[in-house]
Parts: structure tokens; C-alpha cells; sequence
């Protein structure tokens, strides 16, 4: 192992390195000891065990330094072991661990609020709260958008993915692993089509007009608009395959909600922060979201997550009817607004936006050559590749090319519905000559080479 590595962050030599097979000996004798001390429903993508990990690459016990296309699922935006988180960590961790935010607030709290009210669409008036996890944020958003309308009905869609917590494992659209045997499930869930272009059976030119108008006409028909207290919908669908909805389709939605005073959440806990080449993905198309989630890349790995909405919504709620004992721990804060000064003194939305652009050139270059990749897609530093049998849009699974990539010391990880998504997150420092070196390996993954 070379000296530099005794530390994580951005002076981690950034190369690939293998010195043993992946996973080494050093990881799998770890690995054999998970296996015995944490139940199997607590998965594993890749079996290496980390040491290290910062700036684009993450090392393990047996020194090996895989390129990471994952950040811990879209979570190490700024890196991991960033330099302003570490600093503003550390510091805190010395002058108080926790006090619980609503027995004696503290100011970091407050000062991530005011940012996220300041930073999130659109200028009306707003207030946020700061949770634990993606599944809190949106589990509280619902809470907040039934108590503000007095209705109970939530609609979802298809493809969706909100959590593993009761209500947002019921929110969630696909059963296997999420929902087995897990039931039964909460009420007043109702899922209806999202417009995802690949697949829309007329195809991709008809997808957002009908996939919106089918939505439309399901929830009128079969829920009635009145009873719907909130719509909550991923901006662009993570873990069901990083499906874009077709443009239009957002925009219809919000105008319905609109008309029918119904709440909309955008649940951006994985597209926000900067991720997708805008600080949140709803900026795309202009939707200024009634209430919004995040969680992942706001504070650069610890635990962190913010409902931000109008004010006259999350006010609505009675004094005492929101908290929780940790949520807005103050070294998650202090995480967080180190995370936001990375973003605006990196240029992390421009740098998104470049990692975009270099990916899909050479993904779509190598389309046209390898039978196996139906589609490509996404925005900046969140890209995917639909794979299908060749000549047919039927899923072929991404296991196999993730492996063969894992083998070549790039984590990159899967996704979607039919489990035939290979998907793209790289934190957005990695340099460029990384993540070229990544897209090699992929290219000879996918192609056979
Ligand atoms: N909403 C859009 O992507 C978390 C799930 C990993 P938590 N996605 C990663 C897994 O298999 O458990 C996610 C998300 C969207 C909500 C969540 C939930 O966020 O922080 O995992 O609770």
C-alpha cells in the first residue's frame, strides 16, 4: 500500500489500482465474517470492504483502488472524506454531539433551513425541517400534505421508488426485493402510469400527452380528486432504471394538482444536490414542487434529510406534531453546509453537467455498435444504460456486465424494474481522467472486447 493512503478525501492518489483479485483475501475473510454477524436481506453489491475512499476512487483492505461510479448511491456528491465536511465535522464533534434540536435548538440547523428554503424552486415563502433518512423526508411529507388538505389518498407511480419504511415501501412500485412478504401494505396508496419513453407502447413521440392523460383519468375515475391529498413523484425515477419522464409529462401533472389543490411532493432524495447538472432536477422543466424531499447528497454522507415546503402547508401542522430525537443531528448540519459551500466553490452543477456530457457522447458512440444497450439516458452525473436482447426491447439482466466491471475495479451499480439497468453516479469530483478510464472499462464490459 502507498504511504498517501492513510488518510480518505481528495489526496487519495486517484488511480486504479489492483494488487489483488476483487474481492481480495483480506475482503472476503471480512466478508465471510458479515455472513455470519448480518442477516441476508442486508445485501451486498460488491464484496470488498472499504478502508479508504475520496475524491473519485474508493480503496479496500487489501489496498485495491476501484474507480467508483457509485458514490454510495448518489450520497458522496462532493467525495467522500470531502475537506470542508471534514473540517466542519470535526470541529463539532469537540464542541457538542447532540442536544435533540427540540429540547435546545442549535444554529447550524436553522442556517441548513434557511439555505434549502433559499436554494430550492421557486420564491414563495417557505420553511423546511431536517429528518434522518430519504424514506423520513418523504414519510413526513405526507404527513404534512394530509394534515394541510384533510384528504388521505396519495398517488404514485409506476416505477417508483420512495423507501423501505411502511408507507414508503407501499409508496414504492416494485415488489421484489422491496415488499415480499412484507405486508400488509398502508392504505390510500394508488399507483398509477409514468411516462417512460423506451417503453411507452406507441411510442416515445406519444409517451408524455398519454401516460399524463392516462394518470389524469385514473385518478378522477377510480380515487376522485378531491379525496387526493398528494401526488409524489421522483423527478427522474432512480432506482426503477433512471427513467426521464417524457418532457411534458411533469408539467401536466403539477397543472392538475394545481387545479385540484392537491399537494406535490418531488421526492429529489436521489436527483438533488447538483446531480443531475442543476442544484434539483425539477429545475429542468421549470416545476416549482409544493413541498420537496432530499436527503443522499446533502450532506456528503452522514445522515441527513430535509422536508422543504410552502410555509402555509408545514405550517398548518400544531406545535409538537413533527420532530423526531436525531433528526438535524448537528454534525449532520455541520456536514451539510460544508456540502453547499463544495458545491458553489467547485462549480459542482457546471462539473455535473460536464460528467454528462463526456458519459453520454461515449455511451451513445458505443450504441451504435453494441446490440445489447436499448438505451441510453439520463442527465449529468446521473446516467444509465437500459440493456435488452438483442433485436427486442425484453430485459436482459445487468448482473453480468456490473460483475465483469467489478472484476476490472470499477463499482458501478444496477437498477430498474426489470433489473436491466446499469447505472452511473460518480461523485462529481471525480477527474476527468478517471472517469474516461472508467468509461474504457465499461466499453470492453459491454462489448466484449
Ligand atoms: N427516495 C428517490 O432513491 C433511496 C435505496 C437503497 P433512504 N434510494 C436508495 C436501498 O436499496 O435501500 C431513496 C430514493 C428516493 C427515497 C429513498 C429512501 O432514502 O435514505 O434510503 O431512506
Amino acid at each position: 500500500m502507498t504511504t498517501a493512503t492513510t488518510h480518505g478525501g481528495p489526496q487519495l492518489p486517484q488511480e486504479r489500482r489492483l494488487v489483488t483479485e476483487i474481492p481480495g483475501p483480506r475482503s472476503r475473510e471480512l466478508f465471510a465474517r458479515k455472513q455470519s454477524a448480518v442477516p441476508p436481506g442486508i445485501g451486498t453489491t460488491l464484496p470488498v470492504f472499504v478502508t479508504h475512499a475520496g475524491g473519485g476512487v474508493v480503496v479496500d483492505a487489501d489496498g485495491n483502488s476501484l474507480i467508483d461510479f457509485g458514490s454510495g448511491i448518489a450520497v458522496t456528491s462532493v467525495g467522500n472524506a470531502a475537506p470542508r465536511v471534514v473540517e466542519r465535522v470535526q470541529k463539532q464533534v469537540a464542541d457538542f454531539t447532540h442536544t435533540c434540536f427540540m429540547v435546545t435548538p442549535y444554529e447550524s440547523y436553522v442556517e441548513v433551513c434557511e439555505k434549502l428554503n433559499g436554494l430550492t424552486p421557486g420564491d414563495h415563502e417557505k420553511r423546511t425541517f431536517l429528518v434522518n433518512s430519504g424514506a423520513e423526508a418523504v414519510e413526513n411529507a405526507v404527513k404534512v400534505a394530509r394534515h394541510a388538505t384533510g384528504r388521505q389518498a396519495v398517488v404514485v407511480f409506476d416505477h417508483g421508488y420512495h423507501g423501505r419504511t411502511l408507507l414508503t415501501m407501499t409508496l414504492t412500485a416494485k415488489n421484489m426485493p422491496y415488499k415480499q412478504g412484507f405486508g400488509p401494505f398502508a392504505p390510500e396508496v394508488h399507483r398509477v402510469p409514468l411516462a417512460y419513453p423506451f417503453r411507452w407502447p406507441t411510442g416515445p413521440e406519444n409517451c408524455a400527452d398519454e401516460a399524463a392523460a392516462q394518470a389524469i383519468d385514473m385518478i378522477n375515475k377510480q380515487v376522485g380528486a378531491e379525496n387526493v391529498a398528494a401526488v409524489v413523484i421522483e423527478p427522474i425515477a432512480g432506482e426503477g432504471g433512471f427513467i426521464e419522464p417524457a418532457r411534458g409529462f411533469l408539467p401536466k401533472i403539477l397543472e392538475f394538482c394545481r387545479a385540484n389543490g392537491i399537494v406535490f411532493i418531488a421526492d429529489e432524495v436521489q436527483t438533488g444536490f447538483a446531480r443531475t447538472g442543476d442544484l434539483f432536477a425539477c429545475e429542468d422543466e421549470g416545476i416549482v414542487p409544493d413541498i420537496i424531499c432530499t436527503a443522499k447528497g446533502i450532506a456528503g454522507g452522514l445522515p441527513l434529510a430535509a422536508v422543504t415546503g410552502r410555509a402555509e402547508l408545514l405550517d398548518s401542522v400544531h406545535v409538537g406534531g413533527l420532530g423526531g430525537t436525531y433528526g438535524g443531528n448537528p454534525l449532520a448540519c455541520e456536514a451539510a453546509l460544508g456540502v453547499l459551500e463544495t458545491i458553489e466553490q467547485e462549480k459542482l452543477v457546471e462539473r455535473a453537467a460536464h460528467i454528462g456530457e463526456v458519459m453520454l457522447s461515449r455511451l451513445r458512440a458505443l450504441r451504435e455498435r453494441v446490440d445489447i444497450i436499448g438505451d441510453v439516458r439520463g442527465r449529468g452525473a446521473m446516467i444509465a444504460i437500459e440493456l435488452v436482447v438483442p433485436g427486442t426491447k425484453d430485459p436482459l439482466p445487468a448482473g453480468e456486465i456490473a460483475a465483469k466491471c467489478h472484476a476490472e475495479g470499477l463499482l458501478v451499480l444496477t437498477a430498474g424494474t426489470y433489473g436491466n439497468v446499469l447505472r452511473f453516479l460518480p461523485p462529481l469530483v471525480m477527474p476527468d481522467n478517471l472517469l474516461e478510464e472508467g468509461l474504457s472499462i465499461l466499453e470492453k464490459a459491454l462489448s466484449g472486447d
